[in-house]
C-alpha cells in the first residue's frame, strides 16, 4: 500500500465520483447521510450496482454445466470477472484465486484444508493482538482439533506490532503466521513485507488478512511474497458474500479440498472420487454468481480510478479528521501508529462510545461502536468500545467538520 501526495494533474475528480453512489444521496433523521462507516462495509456504485442488475435480467444461469446460451453466458461473466479480480491483486494466474463468501470464509478454508491437516501437537500458529476475530477463532479452532499452541505476538501503546517480539516469537514450532495487513480497530498498517521476511527466512508461511487493506491501496500478492492473502468485496464497493483467497499454486495444490459436492469434482464414483484443478477444486456447490460480476465490476471501477489516488486522497482525508478531532477536549484517539489506513478510532471523556453512535446518528452520521470483532485489542487499551469514523474515496471534508459538530454536542449533553 503506498500513499504519496496527488500532484494535481493526475487527481481524479472524487467530488464527481462522489456522484457514482446513489445510496449517499439521502437524508437521515432530516440532515444529510454521511456514511463514516466504511470499515465495517462500503457502499456501491452505479456501476457495481448496474452490472449487477444487467447480469441478473440478462444472463443469469447456473455456471460450468449448461451448453445453453445463458449458462456459457454467466460462465463467461463468472470466469472473466475471475481473470480481472486475479489481475488486480496481481495474483499469478485465476488458478490462485478462490471466490470465497469474504474474508472470513477465505481464512477458515486456509485454517482446516491447510493447517489442520499438517499441525502437530505442539506445533503454533503465530498471529497479532490486533486481528479481528476472523484472524483469531479460526485458529483457535484448528489449535484445539490438533493440540497446536495458539502465540500472539503483542503491540505496543501506539497499536503497532512489536516486531521484536513477534521475531524472537517466531520460533522452529511456528508452522504458520497469520496477521492483519491493516487492523480494522486501529488502522494500522502492519510491515507486512519485512514480517514475511522474517517469516520465509525461517520456512514459515504467511497469510495476510487482507480484508481493510485491498480497499485502501494497491496490493501485489506476488510482491509481497504471501502465501495466502484472504480479503472481501463488500468492504471494496463490491456487493456483501463474495470475497477471495489468494493461495500460492504450489500450496494450493497440495492442499485437500475443505468442502464436497458439486463443481469440485472432475469424477465421482461411490469407490472413488477425483478433484477438479484449480481454482474449482476449493468452490464446491452453486457459487455467488452475481456476486463474483460485482466484485469484477467494483475492480474495474477501482482500476479506472487508480488504487494509489484513492490511497492518496484518503491520507488526506485521515490527515484531516486525525488534525479536527484532535482539537476536541477529552478525545483520546485508540491506534496512533505511524503508518495507518483511513480510519480514526477513539474515545470520549464522560461519552460511553454506543451513546456517541446515536447522537451522531441523529445529525446523519453513520460511525460504528464497539468491539469491532477485535476484543483483545479493547483489553489490551484496557476500555470496553470505542468510536470509529472510517473513510472511503467518496467521503469530505465537510464530512468530517459535521461529525467533529455532532461529538461537540454529544459531550455537552452528557458533561
Ligand atoms: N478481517 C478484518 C481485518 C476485518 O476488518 C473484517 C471485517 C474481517 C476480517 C471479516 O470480514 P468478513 O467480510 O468476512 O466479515 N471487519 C468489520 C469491521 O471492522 N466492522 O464490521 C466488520
Amino acid at each position: 500500500m503506498s500513499a504519496s501526495p496527488l500532484p494535481q494533474s493526475t487527481r481524479p475528480d472524487f467530488a464527481a465520483l462522489r456522484e457514482d453512489f446513489p445510496i449517499l444521496h439521502q437524508q437521515v433523521h432530516g440532515k444529510p447521510l454521511a456514511y463514516l462507516d466504511n470499515a465495517a462495509s462500503s457502499q456501491r456504485p452505479r456501476q457495481v450496482i448496474d452490472a449487477v442488475t444487467y447480469y441478473e435480467e440478462h444472463d443469469h444461469a447456473n455456471i460450468h454445466r449448461g451448453v445453453h446460451t445463458l449458462s456459457q453466458r454467466a460462465t463467461d461473466a463468472f470466469e472473466g470477472a475471475r481473470k480481472r479480480i486475479a489481475g488486480f491483486i496481481n495474483a499469478a494466474s485465476e488458478r490462485e484465486t478462490i471466490f470465497t463468501r469474504g474474508t472470513t470464509e477465505a481464512i477458515n478454508l486456509v485454517a482446516q484444508a491447510y493447517a489442520r491437516p499438517r499441525l502437530q501437537p505442539g506445533d503454533q500458529v503465530l498471529i497479532t493482538w490486533m486481528e479481528h476475530h476472523s484472524n483469531i477463532v479460526p485458529w483457535q479452532m484448528v489449535c484445539e482439533q490438533t493440540g497446536a499452541e495458539l502465540v500472539v505476538a503483542p503491540i505496543d501503546e501506539r497499536g503497532q506490532l512489536r516486531m521484536d517480539e513477534f521475531e524472537r516469537l517466531l520460533g522452529p514450532r511456528t508452522r504458520l503466521v497469520a496477521a492483519a495487513h491493516v487492523s480494522n480497530a486501529l488502522g494500522t498498517i502492519n510491515p507486512v513485507a519485512e514480517m514475511i521476511t522474517l517469516a520465509h527466512d525461517r520456512g514459515v508461511p504467511v497469510l495476510l488478512d487482507g480484508a481493510q487493506a485491498v480497499p485502501h491501496g494497491s496490493v501485489d500478492v506476488q510482491a509481497l511474497g504471501c502465501d495466502f492473502y484472504a480479503f472481501s468485496g463488500h468492504k471494496m464497493y463490491a456487493p456483501t458474500g463474495i470475497g477471495v483467497l489468494y493461495g500460492r499454486e504450489a500450496l494450493l495444490e497440495e492442499m485437500p479440498p475443505w468442502q464436497g459436492g458439486g463443481d469440485m469434482i472432475r469424477m465421482v464414483r461411490f469407490d472413488r472420487t477425483e478433484y477438479n484443478d484449480l481454482p474449482w477444486k476449493f468452490e464446491a456447490g452453486t457459487p455467488n454468481i452475481s456476486g463474483v460480476v460485482g466484485l469484477g465490476a467494483a475492480v474495474d471501477y477501482l482500476g479506472a480510478i487508480g488504487m494509489d489516488a484513492i490511497a492518496a486522497r484518503e491520507q488526506e482525508l485521515l490527515a484531516y479528521a486525525t488534525e479536527r478531532l484532535l482539537q476536541m477536549p477529552g478525545l483520546r484517539p485508540i491506534g496512533t501508529a505511524e503508518h495507518k489506513a483511513s480510519l480514526f478510532s477513539f474515545v470520549l471523556d464522560g461519552v460511553h462510545p454506543h451513546d456517541i453512535g446515536t447522537i451522531v446518528d441523529h445529525d446523519g452520521i453513520a460511525v460504528r461502536t464497539g468491539h469491532h470483532c477485535a476484543m483483545p485489542v479493547l483489553d489490551f487499551f484496557g476500555i470496553p468500545a470505542t468510536a470509529r469514523a472510517s473513510f472511503a474515496l467518496y467521503n469530505t471534508e465537510e464530512e468530517i467538520d459535521r461529525l467533529a459538530e455532532s461529538l461537540l454536542r454529544a459531550r455537552e449533553v452528557f458533561a
